[in-house]
């Protein structure tokens, strides 16, 4: 009995040395210390002997069993320890791997150069109006010095949506629809949406965008005008920016002024870049006509203002180079990435 419990410990150790899978390990553990296992089967016979044996051959099952236990418990923690590491390897996760990079959006040119244009603005104080794009006849035209079968009106190719009402064809009644509410003083830019019923090539569009600004106040003068542009064009276009103001006439200001850079190519001999002009319009501008206070309901007696009118495609048109205004409003991915 004592060679067969000694037997039974070899063979268990050896079989259990070549396990490496957890059901088997199981299996195993029942043939030798289950219920019906082979340890179990022999201490069953323990009646049979003697007594002088029996305490012998109960020690020797009892260092059996403990052994094997040992052995099972060792080889469930290696095939544990074996099954963790498999499932590791399997998961395993290169942390140092390039990204997968999400496709970014970006702010269209028009957006980033108005941005430009209303920082350098909020800088000195102004601050920005909206207001509506379909416009009754009179704030668009009327209450800007231009009534009807004025010139004016033939020049700017409205749209009209029916006798009194129009797609705005400038920002500037904002400007009035300011003045009507606030008493000045008054420093506002409007930027946004016009339209003007022209056929679409490489320099045309129906739909454009202008920066419309204006100031009220009492004792503003031509200065204060030249003043703040001149600034605004140093800040957009560099601190060596040369300018100049050349008369022009606008209904709604008087006196009325265009503005123009000295080319930055040619600095004023006349180039390709500026069609051999020397100098470059970049806005029109001009005191507030007193009619369009009065009409507004300020004393033109006590207040004055000055007003400015910049086109916004022509200034990020010449700023990045692009010679074609339908690139604007195509989105083409190929373009708009560009920038
Ligand atoms: C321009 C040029 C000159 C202008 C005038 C006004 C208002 F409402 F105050 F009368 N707003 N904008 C103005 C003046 C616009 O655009 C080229």
């Amino acid at each position: 009995m004592l060679n067969a419990l000694k037997t039974i410990q070899e063979q268990a150790a050896q079989s259990l040395a070549a396990v490496s899978d957890p059901k088997l390990l199981e299996e195993l553990r029942v043939r030798y210390l289950g219920k019906k296992g082979e340890l179990t089967a022999i201490l069953k016979q323990m009646g049979s002997l003697s007594a002088e044996e029996r305490p012998k051959v109960g020690q020797l099952a009892n260092e059996v069993r403990t052994a094997i236990e040992q052995l099972i418990d060792q080889k469930a923690a290696e095939i544990k320890l074996a099954v963790q590491q498999k499932k590791l390897e399997s998961e395993h996760l290169d942390v140092t791997m390039p990204g997968k990079a999400m496709p970014l959006g970006k702010a269209h040119p028009l957006t980033k150069v108005l941005d430009e244009v209303k920082e350098i603005f909020l800088g000195m104080g102004f601050s920005i109006a909206e207001g509506p794009e379909v416009e009754l006849d009179y704030y668009n035209f009327e209450a800007l010095n231009i009534p009807k079968n004025h010139p004016a009106r033939d020049t700017q190719d409205t749209f009209y949506i029916s006798d009194n009402v129009v797609l705005r064809t400038q920002t500037s009644p904002v400007q009035v629809r300011t003045m009507e509410k606030q008493k000045p003083p008054i420093r506002i830019i409007a930027p946004g949406r016009v339209y003007r019923s022209d056929a679409v090539d490489a320099t045309h569009s129906p739909l454009f965008h202008q920066i419309e600004g204006l100031v009220v106040d009492k004792d503003v003068t031509m200065a204060d005008l030249k003043g703040t542009l001149e600034m605004f064009v140093k800040r957009l276009y560099g601190e060596e920016s040369v300018v100049r103001f050349r008369p022009h006439h606008f209904p709604f200001t008087e006196p009325s002024a265009e503005l123009d850079v000295q080319c930055f190519s040619c600095h004023g001999e006349g180039c390709r870049l500026c069609k051999g002009e020397g100098w470059i319009e970049v806005l029109g501008c001009g005191m507030v006509h007193p009619n369009v206070l009065s009409i507004c309901g300020i004393d033109p007696e006590e207040y004055s203002g000055f007003a400015f009118g910049i086109g916004l495609e022509r200034i990020v048109m010449r700023r990045y180079n692009i010679d074609d205004l339908r690139l604007f409003y195509e989105n083409d991915v190929r373009f708009l990435d560009q920038f």
